[in-house]
């Protein structure tokens, strides 16, 4: 009985087991209540005093043997099973992705783009680094105009000292390329970012968005300004908007104005919104000013135009009710997830 058990306990060391299924066959053969190891120690039993002494070492080191490579394999196959995962389910619906939204500037300067595009205004960008000329003199501010001074201006240092770059504090610059580049009929929106050096607060910021508009032809009046204006605050605001224009100065305009709207919070009786006053200002506009079109070689004897410039965050503040510009430029996700649907 030694020999054999001796010869069972070689054979256990030259099994080979690969698999789960192999172990438990390897289980049930060797260490189950009906097999091998099990019907020895019932041999064991009948065996004379004097052999089991000897022949009893050599079995419990084949049980040991035995349930020593069944633990170890039991192990490791266990832990295969924790990082290759068989149980993938393919046919399981995905995580679901959490959408990001629009930034409610973009959503706002999406609508007013679309609003003028419905009626045969292109959209015009360009750099936000400009010369002194696109930005200032060309609109009719020379060096010495008082009216410089209404815009404090962050300036760029340039290759040499003579060189004078800003960022720009308007998108009216975009406006001088275009006129310098192309003759009317010129029908045009230009959006895009602005700086300004104000101190922030929760009405200013050293940077916002504009949108700027110009319309240059042969015979453009105030008139086709003002119905202009009055198509884009319905589109906008609802079509019951009223607009009111009150005279105002700029100086690449003349004559220039400044236009309300009905309030849509309250429709003209009076809020908070609207101070108590049924209005509230939406944007700045005027006739380009005759120097302008000359200052881009149009001939302003054949050519008249109009410009308009809005604010796009004062837009946004007033459609959603923000009364905090900064709130545009933190990134809070709990800010930003409130505009998902829109
Ligand atoms: C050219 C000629 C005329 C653009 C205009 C305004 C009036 C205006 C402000 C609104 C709020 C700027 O963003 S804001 O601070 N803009 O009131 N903008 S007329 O006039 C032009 C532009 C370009 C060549």
């Amino acid at each position: 009985m030694k020999d054999k058990i001796d010869n069972l306990l070689s054979e256990i060391e030259t099994i080979e087991i690969k698999s789960k299924e192999h172990l438990e066959e390897f289980r049930l053969k060797w260490l189950a209540k009906k097999g091998l190891v099990t019907a020895l120690f019932d041999d064991f039993k009948t065996l004379a005093n004097e052999e089991r002494k000897e022949v009893g070492r050599h079995l419990n080191d084949l049980k040991n043997k035995a349930q020593e490579k069944y633990n170890h394999l039991k192990e490791k196959f266990e832990e295969i099973a924790d990082t290759s995962s068989p149980d993938i389910d393919l046919t399981k619906p995905a995580e679901p992705i959490a959408f990001g939204s629009r930034h409610p500037i973009s959503i706002v300067r999406n609508q007013i783009v679309e609003i003028f595009s419905r009626i045969g205004f292109t959209i015009k960008e360009n750099r936000e680094i400009e010369d002194d000329w696109h930005n200032f003199s060309a609109l009719n501010l020379p060096e010495d105009h008082p009216a410089r001074d209404m815009q404090d201006t962050f300036f760029v240092k340039g290759q040499n000292e003579n060189s004078n770059y800003v960022l720009r504090t308007h998108t009216s610059s975009v406006q001088i390329r275009v006129m310098e580049n192309s003759k009317p009929p010129i029908r045009s929106i230009f959006p895009g970012r602005v700086y300004r050096k104000e101190n922030i607060s929760a009405r200013a910021h050293c940077f916002f968005h504009q949108v700027e508009g110009l319309y240059v032809d042969e015979n453009v009046s105030f008139a086709d300004l003002k119905q202009t204006l009055l198509y884009f605050a319905q589109e906008m605001f609802g079509e019951k908007t009223k607009i009111r224009l009150r005279p105002s100065y700029f100086p690449f305009t003349e004559p220039s104005a400044e236009v309300d709207i009905t309030c849509f919070i309250c429709g003209g009786k009076g809020c908070a919104i609207c101070k108590q006053s049924g209005w509230v200002e939406i944007l700045g506009c005027g006739m380009v000013h005759p120097k302008v079109l000359e200052n881009c070689k149009i001939d302003s004897k054949k050519y008249t135009g109009f410009a308009f410039g809005m604010g796009i965050e004062r837009i946004a503040m007033l459609k959603y009710q923000i009364n905090d510009i900064r709130l545009f430029y933190e990134n809070d996700v709990r800010f930003l997830n409130q505009f998902k649907s829109a």
